[in-house]
């Protein structure tokens, strides 16, 4: 009745801003992203009969609306299981959490894997991958490693791999440009987007186009085709963002100064493209060569705290000695 799962948070390039309908948590859009196999999230699932009710302990805390949420999900594994038993969940990042990092995608990854796990639930990928969505929209892609598509096809998530992490060894280092979580979460941000932004409607019409055209570019290993979609895919969203009433304005001077820097930098030959999510850490894709110069670059630019490393990851999975 236990089992401990490892999951990576990811990072989109095409992305996901706002939901066809609230019920289900189903994305208006589909996603294109990369599996960061640099940073954590290790989960454990206890289904233990002498609990009242189910305890989750994030990071060594406890809060009213993360139990809520992992519940929620719990209760989908419970009734696939036909049990009832209540679960003590332990779940720790080694990143920063609620920081625009994605610790929601790998969080609710590593859940799913790990209930259904300690259930001995071997549920085919779709459903787990619609379990994990509950959780967090971003979450599916978490179940699968290095380049993964979401779709949303009627009321539900299609996931595939684009490639492998061995087939398209792209580097991704993470500027941190401030240490604590997030002022508003995204899925509130998302809902006053969806309500009061003149952009909303504009993103979701176009990014049909934008999602084709970073397929093709990661099909076709064509690193500046998926640098231009990434960027203006990422900014457009964060115009629909800015435009959000009230305002949702994530970034600090130093995430500024960071998209000046690799907009610099790749002007000089450097292959290198930003993303930024609804935080103000900038995430910079490069080849592998460039990765050393582009984390020394971010790393000495005022205000940058930390640069962190990944190559793509795997995806989520059970930890084989979970003692
Ligand atoms: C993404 N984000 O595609 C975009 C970019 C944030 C900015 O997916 O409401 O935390 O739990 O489904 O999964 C954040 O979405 O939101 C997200 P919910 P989630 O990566």
């Amino acid at each position: 009745m236990r089992a401990v799962a490892i999951a990576h948070p990811n990072v989109a390039l095409v992305k996901y801003w706002g939901k066809r309908v609230r019920a289900g948590n189903l994305p208006a859009t589909g996603s294109l992203s990369l599996v960061l196999g640099g940073l954590s999230t290790e989960t454990s699932v206890t289904f233990d009969p002498s609990l009242r009710h189910d305890r989750v302990l994030l990071d060594g805390r406890e809060d009213p609306e993360t139990t809520a949420r992992v519940s929620a999900c719990l209760d989908l594994l419970r009734q696939e299981a036909g049990v009832s038993t209540p679960a003590l969940v332990e779940s720790r990042n080694d990143f920063p959490t609620g920081a625009g990092l994605a610790s929601s995608a790998s969080g609710f990854a590593a859940l799913v894997t790990a209930g259904a796990g300690a259930l001995g639930l071997h549920l085919p990928a779709q459903r787990l991958a619609e379990i994990a969505r509950l959780g967090s929209g971003s979450a599916p892609r978490s179940l699968l490693g290095g380049v993964v598509l979401l779709r949303n096809r009627e009321a539900t998530t299609v996931c595939e791999q684009i490639a492998a992490a061995a087939d398209w060894p792209l580097q991704i280092v993470v500027a941190v440009t401030t240490s604590g979580p997030k002022a508003i979460s995204s899925r509130i941000g998302m809902a006053r987007s969806e309500q009061t932004s003149p952009f909303y409607a504009a993103w979701v019409e176009t990014h049909a186009a934008d999602l084709d055209t970073g397929l093709v570019a990661v099909r076709n290993r064509d690193f500046p085709a998926l640098a231009a979609i990434a960027e203006h895919n990422c900014l457009k969203m964060h115009a629909v963002m800015l435009t959000t009433r009230p305002p949702l304005l994530y970034w600090t001077p130093a995430t500024l100064a960071c998209l000046h820097k690799i907009q610099e930098l790749r002007q000089d030959g450097v292959p290198v493209f930003f993303t930024v999510d609804a935080g103000p850490q900038v995430k910079a894709v490069c080849l592998p060569g460039a990765a050393d110069d582009v984390a020394a670059v971010l790393g000495r630019l005022p205000g940058v705290l930390q640069v962190l490393r990944s190559p793509l990851g795997e995806g989520a999975r059970l930890r084989a000695n979970a003692d």
